[in-house]
Formats: C-alpha cells, sequence, structure tokens
C-alpha cells in the first residue's frame, strides 16, 4: 500500500478524533493494533485454566473457561489509550462485564481496591469503583474475532477510561483489598491510577 496515502488516512483520523474530543493529550493515532507486553505469550490450558476473585470476598471463585462464558455478556465499543502514546480507535469488544463477575465474589464491604492477576506474573491495581463500571468487561472477542493470542486470549481485561496497561491480557485473577497497591507497572514508576485526559503518565503526574 502506499505509505503516503496511508499516513494522510492516519492523520485524518487523528484529526477527526481530536475535533471529536476523542484524542487525550499527548497522544497518536494508529490504524494498526500494535502488540505490547513484557515476556512470552502464555499457552492456554483449558482444562487446567480457571479465574478466581480471592481476598477480601464472601465467596472466592474459581470459574472454569466454560463457566465464564455462561455469564451474561456484553458488547462495548471503545477507544485504546496506551503510556507510549499510541491510540486506537474503536475497538469493538465482546465478553463478561466485570461487575457480573464481582457480584458473584460479593466483596467485603472494607474492599476498596483491586490487583488484577495474569498469567507471567503480571499484575496492575484499580480502584473496585472502576472495575463496576459498566463498560469495563473481561474480554475474548475483538472485532468480531476471537482475541489472537497475544492481544490477550483467552481472556483480557478491558478498561477503557484507563491507560491500556490496566487492561491486562491472560486474565486469571482478582484480588480484594482495603488498600491500593501497585502492579508491576505502578511499582516501577507508573501512575496509581492512570487518567490518560489528565496526562497520569507516571508517579507524580
Ligand atoms: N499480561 C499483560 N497484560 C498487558 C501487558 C503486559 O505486559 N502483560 N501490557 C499492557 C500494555 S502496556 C498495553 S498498551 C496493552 C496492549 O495491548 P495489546 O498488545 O493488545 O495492544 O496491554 C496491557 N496488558
Ligand atoms: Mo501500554
Amino acid at each position: 500500500m502506499n505509505i503516503f496515502w496511508k499516513n494522510s488516512e492516519r492523520k485524518q483520523l487523528e484529526e477527526q478524533m481530536q475535533r471529536a474530543g476523542r484524542l487525550p493529550p499527548g497522544q497518536v493515532a494508529t490504524l494498526k493494533w500494535p502488540v505490547l507486553h513484557l515476556g512470552g505469550v502464555p499457552r492456554f490450558d483449558r482444562v487446567r485454566w480457571d479465574f478466581r476473585p480471592f481476598g477480601l470476598v464472601e465467596q472466592p471463585l474459581a470459574l472454569s473457561y466454560d463457566e465464564l462464558l455462561a455469564l451474561p455478556q456484553t458488547e462495548i465499543q471503545a477507544d485504546m489509550h496506551c503510556v507510549t502514546r499510541w491510540s486506537r480507535f474503536d475497538n469493538r469488544w465482546e465478553g463478561v462485564p466485570a461487575r457480573e463477575i464481582i457480584e458473584r465474589a460479593r466483596p467485603r464491604p472494607e474492599a476498596t481496591h483491586v490487583l488484577v492477576h495474569a498469567d507471567g506474573g503480571y499484575a496492575t491495581n484499580l480502584p473496585l469503583g472502576d472495575l463496576l463500571r459498566e463498560d469495563v468487561l473481561f474480554a475474548h472477542t475483538h472485532d468480531g474475532q476471537p482475541l489472537e493470542p497475544e492481544h490477550g486470549y483467552p481472556l483480557r481485561l478491558v478498561v477503557p477510561h484507563l491507560y491500556a496497561w490496566k487492561s491486562a491480557k491472560w486474565v486469571r485473577g482478582l484480588e480484594f483489598l482495603d488498600h491500593d497497591t501497585g502492579g508491576l507497572w505502578e511499582r516501577n514508576g507508573y501512575h496509581l491510577y492512570g487518567d490518560p485526559w489528565k496526562e497520569q503518565r507516571h508517579t507524580n503526574d
């Protein structure tokens, strides 16, 4: 494909999104879907795989993949903003609302934050209230296709209103806590919350 044409298409989208108020400060639009993570892509073993809400909950769970797929499903369209400055617009995600899982685990009153755990040791933190938002889901499908392994198959978190490092791929558990504690990136200089509209990239932003 003609590279100049491609770049003007990208630029056009960027200007359109800027005008629509959908381009956070310091971001550029991408038409491709970059793959970004640390370490290797974990292998999915459907028999052994489970998803565990644990910690400060009344009902710790170990959901199989089939049990997860049997929960109510939702579909959202959302933009994705990586702290390395690319934004990918209009992603269509299908999966289980985080709220559906959290309601079944029944957080104790003292639970205020959640550490999301993923295969390979990745973790990231969120206030419990952010996970309960209507547009936060555990996705298995993107733009009508099953997630590619490198994009998080079999299951990834999608948190559209925060930088994409919060949208953990290959999720395996939720740890409910009575305090906030950083995950992998947050302990290494990234902001504890990560609002792209406030450019909360680093700890003191
Ligand atoms: N398990 C895991 N999830 C992760 C990461 C990671 O390193 N490990 N990187 C995060 C970052 S920084 C971004 S920008 C997005 C990228 O998602 P993508 O590769 O599907 O574009 O995944 C997030 N989820
Ligand atoms: Mo990122």
